[in-house]
C-alpha cells in the first residue's frame, strides 16, 4: 500500500506494507487489489510494549485483530496468508513512520527560522497525595471549568494566567513559534496541537539532542499530531496567525486529565475583536457543582462520561488550593 496523505497534508506516494499508527493520528493510502482471486489477513497489531508496564488489561486484551480481505468469486474458506517477516522488533520501538520517508507532494516554503523558540519539559510525577500527574515544566494542568483561558482572555481583558493553566506561550502578533519538547517520562506521548497543523523539523529518541543545524526546514511535513520517544525529544514549527487559546496535549486520554496540557494564547487582540456573545461567559459558571464544593458523602465510583467525573477534578482542585497548591 501506499501512504499518500498525513492529518491532510498530500504526500508524494510512499510505500509501506506496514503502518505505524499513534492515537489521534490520520493517514490515507491506497490498497492496490492486484493479487490472483483468494482471501488475505488484514492485522491490526496494537504495540503492547509501548504500553504502560504496570498495565494489566494487557493481560486480558488481544493485541491482534484480524479482518478479511475477499475478493470476489474466492471461497469463504479463512485466509492462510503469513505476516511479514521482516523488521521482527518494530514492537520495540515506540515511535512514528519515519518522517523522512513521508514528502510532501507540494513543497512549501517553510520559515527559515523561529521568532521564538518555546522549550517545554513533559513528564510524569507523583503529587503530594501520590497521584500520578502529567507535568509540563514543573506543572501540572488543571482544568478550570468556571473561568477557562478563553474567558478570562475574552471578558477579563488577561495578560497573565495562574500557573496551573501551563500558558507558555502568548502570541500578540503574528510570529514564527518552534516547540522544543524533551520527553523526560519513559513513556511515548502522541502530542496535539489544536488550531494549527505544524511542521516537524526533526525528533529523536532516548540519547539524542536535538540540532538546529540538522532540522529539516526543506522539505519537512506538516501534520497536527506527532509522537515524542520515550525519553526522546521532537522540534515542531507553525505560524501563530489564528487567534485563539490553543491546547496542545498528550492525545493519550488520561494523560489530558492527569494534567500533560500546555495552552498557548495567541492573537489575543484579535480574537477579542470577534466579539462573541457575553452569555458565553454562564455557560461556564452554570456548570453542574452538585456538591458545592463540599466533601463528597458516599460516591465510590468514578463515571467516565459523566458530569459527576468533572466534579472530581474539581474537587481536586479544591484540595489543591487547600494545601496551597
Ligand atoms: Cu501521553
Amino acid at each position: 500500500m501506499d501512504v499518500i496523505e498525513v492529518e491532510g497534508m498530500m504526500t508524494k506516494r510512499h510505500k509501506i506494507h506496514r503502518l505505524i499508527i499513534n492515537v489521534a493520528q490520520r493517514y490515507s493510502v491506497i490498497v492496490t487489489a492486484d493479487k490472483l482471486v483468494s482471501n488475505f489477513w488484514v492485522r491490526a497489531d496494537l504495540q503492547a510494549d509501548c504500553f504502560d508496564d504496570s498495565s494489566d488489561q494487557i493481560v486480558h486484551l488481544n493485541p491482534y485483530v484480524k479482518a478479511i480481505v475477499h475478493y470476489e468469486g474466492a471461497n469463504h474458506l479463512n485466509p492462510t496468508t503469513k505476516r511479514w517477516a521482516d523488521n521482527p522488533n518494530y514492537h520495540d520501538n515506540c515511535i512514528d513512520l519515519n518522517t523522512s520517508d513521508l514528502k510532501p507532494l507540494f513543497l512549501e516554503n517553510v520559515p527559515a527560522k523561529a521568532d521564538q523558540i518555546i522549550y517545554l519539559n513533559a513528564s510524569f510525577e507523583n503529587d503530594d497525595f501520590n497521584i500520578n500527574r502529567g507535568v509540563i515544566n514543573g506543572s501540572t494542568y488543571v482544568i478550570d471549568i468556571y473561568n477557562p483561558t478563553i474567558n478570562q482572555v475574552l471578558f477579563e481583558n488577561k495578560h497573565s494566567f495562574p500557573p496551573n493553566q501551563n500558558v507558555f506561550g502568548l502570541f500578540n502578533t503574528s510570529q514564527v513559534i518552534d516547540i522544543v519538547v524533551y520527553n523526560d517520562d519513559d513513556g511515548e506521548h502522541p502530542f496535539h496541537l489544536h488550531g494549527h497543523t505544524f511542521w516537524v523539523l526533526g525528533s529523536g529518541e532516548v540519547d539524542t539532542e536535538p540540532d538546529y543545524s540538522k532540522l529539516n526546514i526543506y522539505d519537512p511535513i506538516r501534520r497536527d499530531t506527532a509522537t515524542i520517544p520515550a525519553e526522546g525529544w521532537i522540534v515542531i514549527r507553525f505560524v501563530a496567525d489564528n487567534p485563539g487559546i490553543w491546547a496542545f496535549h498528550c492525545h493519550i486520554e488520561w494523560h489530558v486529565e492527569a494534567g500533560l496540557v500546555a495552552q498557548f494564547v495567541e492573537l489575543p487582540n484579535e480574537l477579542r475583536e470577534l466579539k462573541p456573545p457575553t452569555d458565553w461567559k454562564q455557560l461556564c459558571i452554570k456548570s453542574p457543582n452538585p456538591y458545592n464544593g463540599l466533601k463528597p458523602q458516599s460516591e465510590p465510583k468514578i463515571f467516565i462520561n459523566d458530569m459527576r467525573n468533572i466534579d472530581i477534578l474539581n474537587r481536586y482542585t479544591l484540595l489543591g488550593e487547600l494545601f496551597g497548591k
